[in-house]
């Protein structure tokens, strides 16, 4: 019997030799010790043996089938060793090789102009301010001299929200009133944000950025208007851009006026983009109403004041060359990626 064991574990050991994956070692462990198996067989039939040879015959059994097991355990850790290395070696990489480059973020075109004005006006002097998007009727409306049924309160050009307590700004104007709540003149300050109309077509979308700034001393007038408007856009647009002044009205500002520029593309000869007339208009302006001066605590008798406000998408727009607001507000990287 025990010849017959040893030729049996030869048999095992080679076959476990042969088995060169984890699957198939699997398959001969199966084979080699599960329920079918010879050993099993082997153990099984320990009962029809003489009692006497039982323990004897049991032990050499035993034995095998551990030989067996240990074979097994060898050469399943050898294969998990060899695949591991070989996936190492496959998976390696050259850590000396450069990154890939990572794509270059770039601004808006509202945010290089908005950066632009800023530096242009910080530069005279003005403070930069801002205010909350969620007004209140007072500070978007009654303190800026609009009457209570002016038509720029109805729902066709205010977002009103909280069931009419509060809108969202029209204008950065209540920014300027929170300025003369905070500050006490003289000062100069400049409100740059986003404001929101119901307006939407080619050239107007819901929100869209303005920048308003007002300068209030003692003496101020409308000569200080007219030259600090020139100069400012004198440094958007060069020395050699003409600026003109037409009357206008706004209930904030008396006597109010609108500032227009010598054609950005043509330079005043008249082209499609001045629709031939070779100016364009730019912005707003016009010397603080006395009733908004007193509105924010502030004394006309003792302080003037001028303001202007206009819209930076049109600025931007002149600039760049933009004929469709809505390039502005869709976020297109192939557009986006022309301002890297
Ligand atoms: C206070 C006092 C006066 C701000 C001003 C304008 C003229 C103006 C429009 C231009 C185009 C807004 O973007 S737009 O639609 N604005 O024309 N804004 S004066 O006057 C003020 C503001 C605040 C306390």
């Amino acid at each position: 019997m025990l010849d017959d064991l040893e030729k049996l574990k030869a048999g095992f050991l080679s076959r476990i030799s042969s088995a060169d994956s984890l699957p198939q070692l699997e398959q001969a462990r199966v084979e080699l010790l599960g329920k079918k198996s010879e050993i099993i067989g082997l153990l099984k039939g320990l009962g029809k043996l003489a009692p006497q040879d039982r323990p004897m015959a049991g032990k050499a059994i035993n034995n095998l089938r551990v030989a067996v097991e240990t074979a097994l355990e060898q050469k399943i850790s050898t294969i998990s060793r060899r695949e591991m290395v070989e996936r190492l070696e496959k998976e390696t990489f050259d850590i000396t090789l450069p990154g890939r480059k990572a794509g270059e973020g770039g601004f808006h075109p509202i945010g290089l102009v908005m950066e632009e004005l800023i530096d242009i006006f910080a530069g005279l002097g003005y403070m930069v301010e801002e205010g909350p998007e969620i007004e209140t009727d007072e500070r978007n409306f009654k303190m800026l001299n609009f009457p209570d049924d002016h038509p720029a309160r109805d729902m066709q050009d205010t977002f009103w929200v909280q069931n009419g307590a509060r809108l969202l700004r029209t204008h950065t104007s209540p920014v300027q009133v929170h300025a003369m709540e905070k500050y006490k003149p003289p000062f100069a300050v400049i409100a740059p944000g986003r404001v929101f109309r119901c307006d939407s077509d080619v050239t107007h979308s819901p929100v869209f950025h303005q920048l308003e700034g007002f300068h209030v001393d003692k003496g101020i007038n409308f000569g200080h208007l007219k030259g600090s408007l020139e100069l400012f856009i004198h440094r958007l647009y060069g020395v050699d851009t003409k600026v003109r002044f037409r009357p206008s009205f706004f209930p904030f500002t008396e006597p109010s006026a609108e500032m227009d520029i010598s054609c950005v593309m043509c330079g005043g000869k008249g082209c499609r983009l001045c629709k031939g007339t070779g100016w364009m208009e730019i912005l707003g302006a016009g010397m603080i109403d006395p009733n908004v001066l007193s509105a924010g605590g502030i004394d006309p008798e003792e302080w003037t004041g001028f303001a202007f406000g206009f819209g930076i998408e049109r600025i931007a727009m002149l600039k760049y060359g933009i004929d469709d607001i809505r390039l502005l507000f869709e976020n297109d990287p192939r557009f986006l990626g022309q301002f890297r």
